[in-house]
């Protein structure tokens, strides 16, 4: 397998295997990370790769689009039916560039958006200052109330007080279920457009373990590699209406060439997607993380908004005497891979945040259930307890390494031409 790479350029080779190693070896944390199948990784190192596709299906400024117009198509279908959307465009590079396009296929630069703030567990792209959302529009930002949760009252408030044009719903640091029709009835109270960005948690609405955006949103955009377990790439789904906008505004507005072996590992994935062992995954997910959630708070953490609803957890360690950055990389040697992150109303810089984000996405595709999770809460317990002890970290990571040998990641150590 990879032999072609293998005689033809060793250091990438020894880097591509080492990486698929680790990935087997650790205990995979980041919310926002998952395994592709197999299928998808094979299409996104195929023939696709060669193409140019300017345009859309049927409308292209390149000939030769014989498969490439079918294959569009396939994963536009596929999305609007995993989704139930009326039109799919499935071309953004991927999460920023789709929210970005969303944003500029109804407003203009210049008037004001408002979303989630980044230290809040928003993302970069729903207006924070130095993303060139935060630049190329005036910027509202809502907060979350004392509890870590969205105060709808409050945001309507923001909204009344701002009038924005645009309001985004969808975080990436959230672990509560997101009321995507309060967002809807306040953007319509203001007559601004509210458009969804469903990143996170598109597995979970995919398998219906998260209430949909879809009815509630002019757009929503979402990347496909988070929970949806597709390729590194990104849709914008909307309603017919829209469709003509949203189109102009990802090619010719935003992007050249689509990326069609992206688009067709999309396809394989939004295939994978509407599978019922897909929907048994994503309830998965969420029933693991609940259970990690529950467990760590018998650890003692402190978990902010007090636990989950979704696929993530956000754990606040100031009670734990460290910050999120010590943390995240002692569990690092040990094997558990995670992120420090940001609390809401954070006293400790962003670079050095007092928390810690994590999610099951990925331990889930693993087969890991909540025995496991109960496991790995006490890893990572231990972890936090052993912080400063380099032995004792080294033995919970061979530990590590001999739990996950028990759950096969899927074979991603393919080669089409093999
Ligand atoms: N970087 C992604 C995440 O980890 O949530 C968001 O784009």
């Amino acid at each position: 397998m990879l032999s072609t790479i293998n005689k033809q350029d060793k250091a990438v080779y020894d880097l591509l295997v080492q990486e698929r190693k680790r990935q087997e070896m650790c205990i995979r944390l980041i919310p926002s990370e998952n395994y592709a199948s197999a299928a998808v990784m094979e299409a996104t190192g195929s023939w696709m790769t060669n193409k140019y596709s300017e345009g859309y299906p049927g409308k292209r400024y390149y000939e030769g689009q014989q498969n490439t117009d079918q294959i569009e198509t396939l994963a536009q279908e596929r999305a609007k039916k995993v989704f139930g959307a009326q039109h799919a465009n499935v071309q953004p590079y991927s999460g920023s560039v789709a929210n970005l396009a969303a944003y500029s296929a109804f407003i203009e630069p210049g008037d004001t958006i408002m979303g989630l703030s980044l230290p809040f567990g928003g993302h970069l792209t729903h207006g924070w200052k130095v993303s060139a959302t935060g630049k190329f529009f005036k910027s509202v930002q809502y907060t979350l109330d004392d509890q870590g949760k969205l105060d709808y009252d409050a945001i309507e408030d923001l909204a009344k007080e701002h009038k924005p044009k645009l309001i985004v719903s969808g975080a990436t640091a959230y672990p509560r279920i997101i009321d995507f029709k309060a967002f809807e009835d306040i953007a319509k109270l203001v007559g601004a457009v509210h458009i969804t960005d469903m990143a996170h948690i598109a597995g979970l609405v995919a398998g219906g373990a998260h209430p949909s955006p879809i009815p509630y949103a002019a757009a929503v955009t979402t990347t496909t590699h988070k929970s949806l377990r597709g390729p590194r790439g990104s849709m914008i789904l909307c309603t017919n209406e829209h469709a003509a906008a949203v189109d102009k505004a990802v090619f010719p507005g935003m992007q050249g060439g689509p990326h069609m072996h992206t688009i067709s590992a999309i396809a394989i994935a939004l295939g994978e997607a509407g599978t019922t062992e897909f929907a048994a995954y994503a309830k998965q997910i969420v029933k693991n993380a609940k259970r990690l959630a529950e467990k760590l708070i018998e650890y003692g953490f402190t978990l902010v908004s007090g636990g989950t609803e979704n696929h993530l957890i956000l754990i606040d360690l100031r009670n734990k005497g460290m910050l999120g950055k010590k943390l995240s990389k002692a569990l690092d040697r040990a094997n558990i891979v995670t992120n420090y992150n940001t609390i809401p109303n954070d006293p400790a810089k962003p670079f050095n945040p007092s928390g810690l984000r994590i999610g099951t996405p990925a331990v889930t595709t693993r087969g890991m259930k909540e025995s496991e999770m109960d496991k790995i809460a006490a890893f990572m317990n231990r972890v936090t307890e052993h912080v400063e002890d380099g032995q004792a970290i080294s033995k919970i990571g061979q530990e590590v390494t001999d739990f996950c040998a028990a759950f096969p990641v899927p074979d991603t150590f393919v080669s089409p031409v093999s």
